[in-house]
């Protein structure tokens, strides 16, 4: 369902040029996933990073599929680039919008908001290991956990002065009584580094408590850091208190501008209903928002984001996820219309 959802956002992003022609974006499209994987045996062409290096961003859709190995789809094609682009913060926003019901009790937009900053190129997503005695009876599978005092130290700074600029507090997830090597040396950097940062609020969270207390105590989470496993199992909680999967949008972000960044939704192909125009857009549409305020144009960010939410305020168009029976464009083109309808004081904002 990666491109319906895309198809969206590119709607949403052609609307906000229309209102203001200071945003001025090109888009060119590549079909790569799995069709492509079927045809040439890879998810992307070999030279592929030097294609996409040309570019300011990248807005992503999903992949998977179900007869092509999840690792060959995931690692092909989007750990590629988030390694290959030295993309290390993914930045994954949780709040719950007024209008959207909870499945946790006591859940709402007051107590739902927080921002995570997941490590997006060590850990378990290395992609170090090995597969022993493959197909006998004494097969070994060996996953290599990577995790630097370089590669800690840059996304926890990231996520400080994230916390910093917002004026909120800060919590760091990791399991550094289990893992000693890996989580002990991921404490003693977060702990380093609090130092540093004495004015930002921190706390220490196991990770086995910190999803205990997304559900029972959501207002304890603002701005998060984790590693990249925790954190990508913890979005997707944090989506389901959002109310749906298909909310959540994230943005990995290569915080030196060396290579571009990529925007995508934290959902996947989802094959289930891929192709039948249900999915909700919204994810894809908030993460096209993130990439307008990367790319210098924040007062549209606010804006995509407001129409989001003014579009849930009003529980009218709603996606099967969310109980609805809307189509997928039915809910980009509403984005559009909010877009519109407070368009001309917006489009002044955003060029002064
Ligand atoms: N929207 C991108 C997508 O397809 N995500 C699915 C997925 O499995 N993501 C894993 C990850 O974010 O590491």
């Amino acid at each position: 369902m990666g491109p319906e959802v895309i198809e969206e956002a590119i709607r949403v992003l052609c609307t906000v040029m229309s209102l203001d022609r200071t945003v001025d974006l090109q888009f060119d499209s590549f079909g790569w996933g799995t069709d492509y994987y079927r045809s040439h045996g890879q998810m992307m062409p070999t030279d592929g990073l030097d294609i996409l290096r040309t570019y300011s961003a990248i807005l992503f859709g999903a992949v998977g599929a179900p007869d092509v190995k999840d690792y060959i789809t995931l690692r092909q094609l989007l750990i590629r680039i988030r390694f290959g682009f030295q993309q290390y913060v993914n930045l994954r926003p949780v709040r719950l919008f007024p209008g959207v019901d909870s499945p946790v009790r006591g859940a709402s937009p007051a107590n739902v908001d927080m921002i995570f900053v997941r490590e997006n190129n060590e850990g378990e997503y290395a992609g170090v290991g090995e597969r022993l005695f493959r197909g006998t009876e004494r097969e070994v599978a060996l996953q290599t956990a990577v995790f630097s005092r370089h590669g800690i130290a840059r996304v926890v700074r990231w996520a400080f002065e994230c916390a910093r600029s917002r004026g909120q507090s800060l919590t760091s997830v990791s399991k550094g009584n289990a893992l000693e090597y890996s989580g002990g040396l991921w404490d003693d950097v977060f702990d380093e580094l609090a130092a540093e940062y004495s004015d930002v609020a921190v706390e220490r969270l196991l990770v086995d408590a910190a999803a205990m207390l997304m559900v029972v105590a959501p207002h304890r989470f603002r701005v998060v850091v984790a590693s990249n496993l925790f954190a990508d199992i913890l979005t997707d909680l944090g989506a389901a208190i959002m109310g749906s999967m298909g909310l959540g949008a994230s943005a990995n972000i290569n915080p030196e501008g060396t290579f571009p960044s990529m925007f995508e939704p934290i959902h996947g192909s989802a094959p289930d209903i891929a192709g039948q125009g249900i999915a909700n857009p919204l994810g894809a549409i908030w993460s096209a928002a993130l990439m307008l305020g990367h790319l210098g144009f924040p007062v549209w960010e606010t804006r995509v984001v407001d129409a989001i939410a003014a579009v849930l305020a009003a529980r009218e168009l709603r996606t099967r996820d969310l109980g609805g029976t809307a189509m997928t464009s039915d809910v980009g083109k509403a984005v559009c219309e909010q877009l519109v309808l407070s368009g001309a004081v917006g489009a002044h904002a955003a060029t002064s």
